[in-house]
């Protein structure tokens, strides 16, 4: 990633507009900081992917406070052709209001691992041009990308912060599947999500991993639970939302009021 993030930077010069995909239950913890200030003085639009799996008033504060911040923001499902029609226009406009249509304007989609960016590339090419999969770290190089004669796009593999300091942050981020399976345990993950889900909604029906382990039989000959497994079906489970359309952060603002 460090690698990653130096070749971006190098990137940047020739690029006109910068198109960040973040997970749209996870704005705050999927966001790189540190392309805030790569991107500063680029014009720049987000996409909150998976727009399908959060929580419709959730992401409505999001583009909220991202359009109170200058941002053009568009809430997506990637994979539906609709969503990056909006998104492309977000695109056009704003390289119309940087005046850049006339010459060849280039794009670079950034972004945490698993956000979408290659699925996005896919749906504006109109076809499966990039590689997308299930898990964190599948785009492996920057590439680049004809969109239309005068417009270029990369993709990028996904980028986290260095070091995340944040444990909120970390769970989160490995629920959503931006983490690569083989570095956090997934038992710990769900037990922490739970946790919180019941400090904010003490009746809600998504079950803790036990209860879960036990309905899909992950409980061995001998009554030992296999947690482990058990775990990361759940976390697919979440991501295919069995448990409904969670977010797992608000803004900021919203949050102290
Ligand atoms: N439900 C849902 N799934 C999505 C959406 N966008 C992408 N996906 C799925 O998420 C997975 C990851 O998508 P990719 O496009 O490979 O993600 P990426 O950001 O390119 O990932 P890396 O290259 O690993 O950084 C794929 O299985 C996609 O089908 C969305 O809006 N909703
Ligand atoms: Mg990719």
């Amino acid at each position: 990633m460090v690698q990653t993030t130096r070749r971006i930077k190098e990137y940047l010069r020739v690029i006109d507009i910068v198109i960040e995909v973040v997970d749209a239950r996870i704005p705050r913890s999927g966001r790189a900081p540190l392309l805030d200030q790569l991107a500063a003085r680029r014009a720049r639009v987000v996409a909150l992917s998976r727009d399908d799996l959060a929580d419709p008033a959730a992401t409505r504060l999001w583009l909220e406070d991202l359009a109170a911040r200058g941002a053009h923001a568009v809430a997506i499902d990637a994979r539906k052709r609709g969503g990056v029609a909006r998104l492309a226009d977000a695109i056009g406009a704003t390289s119309r209001r940087d005046g850049r249509a006339a010459k060849v304007a280039r794009a670079m989609i950034v972004g945490p691992p698993n956000s979408g960016k290659s699925t996005i590339v896919n749906a504006l090419l109109r076809r499966a041009a990039a590689k997308t999969e299930d898990r964190a770290g599948v785009t492996r190089q920057l590439q680049w990308f004809r969109l239309a004669p005068n417009v270029e796009l990369m993709d990028t593999p996904g980028v986290l912060p260095p070091k995340i300091s944040d444990v909120a942050a970390q769970w989160k981020l490995a629920l959503c599947g931006a983490v690569p399976r083989n570095r956090y345990d997934p038992a710990a993950v769900v037990g922490a999500f739970h946790c919180w889900l019941v400090e904010r909604r003490p009746r809600t029906s998504v079950p803790d991993l036990e209860t879960f382990a036990e309905a899909r039989g992950f409980v061995r000959r001998g009554g030992e639970t296999d947690y482990h497994n058990a775990a990361a079906s759940y976390i697919s489970a979440f991501n295919d939302g069995v448990f409904g359309r969670i977010s797992l952060e608000i803004p900021d603002d919203a949050e102290a009021a």
